[in-house]
């Protein structure tokens, strides 16, 4: 299998520096859904089994420590010029990484009209034909996504978390129990936020999620293989 354009992604670390492990979001194997009472709630395991920083990589998520203290944002912007960012940090991943749209939302029952019907949409299981990219301002929040054994993997975000999921990962979003959430959402291009629905469409067979089995759910025994053909050559 081709390597993944290494030097692109070294100059990535090198100028917007997503290189520590220190600072990502905890993550947890959750309990299965029919145990889940709120979704809320942590829904941890007993005991709880914890996903590292290495684990959340091969499932293609990113990661920056971002300033969300010293930098400051509106409530809600719909859209919000990134071309706007004051942040050092944000505007070089926005040009490294070519995040041309963003928008800001506050999701709080006073500040967002149908609460509680969307944090419900935003847990139906989906995926996108694009990265997703949640930059978070303030408050807190759950993403879930499924591991290549479709077990859900909670990641506690949380202000100052910069995460990417990659596109054709199965996820879900939650506010946590303190309701509250101020996020920057970014997009390459004209956004498109109309998720994918797992269950309402033949998503398995969607190119967004063949692409992502491919990259990130092959076996390490065949990627391994693969390598070692490769060095034969
Ligand atoms: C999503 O993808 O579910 C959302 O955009 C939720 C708001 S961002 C924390
Ligand atoms: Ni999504």
């Amino acid at each position: 299998m081709a390597l993944p354009n290494l030097s692109k992604e070294m100059l990535l670390m090198n100028t917007s520096c997503q290189v520590v492990d220190e600072g990502w979001p905890e993550a947890w194997y959750m309990v299965e859904d029919d145990k889940v009472e709120s979704q809320k709630h942590e829904n941890r395991l007993t005991p709880n089994q914890p996903v590292n920083v290495k684990d959340m990589r091969a499932l293609g998520l990113n990661y920056w420590k971002m300033d969300a203290e010293n930098y400051k944002y509106p409530v809600k912007s719909i859209p919000w010029d990134p071309q706007e960012a004051t942040d050092p940090r944000l505007k070089a991943l926005r040009d490294d990484r070519g995040y041309s749209y963003a928008d800001v939302l506050t999701i709080h029952p006073d500040f967002l009209p149908g609460f509680d019907g969307l944090v419900k949409n935003f847990f139906t299981e989906h995926i996108h034909d694009a990265e997703e990219i949640r930059y978070i301002l303030g408050g807190s929040g759950f993403f879930d996504v499924r591991d290549p054994n479709d077990k859900w993997v909670r990641v506690h975000v949380k202000k100052g978390d910069l995460m990417t999921l990659p596109e054709g990962i199965y996820h879900r979003f939650t506010c946590d129990d303190t309701n509250f959430i101020h996020a920057m959402r970014l997009f390459i291009g004209v956004p498109c936020w109309t998720p994918i629905n797992r269950f309402s469409t033949d998503t398995d067979n969607h190119p967004s999620r063949k692409k992502y089995v491919c990259l990130y759910c092959m076996p390490q025994e065949l990627l391994d293989a693969e390598e070692k053909e490769e060095e034969k050559c």
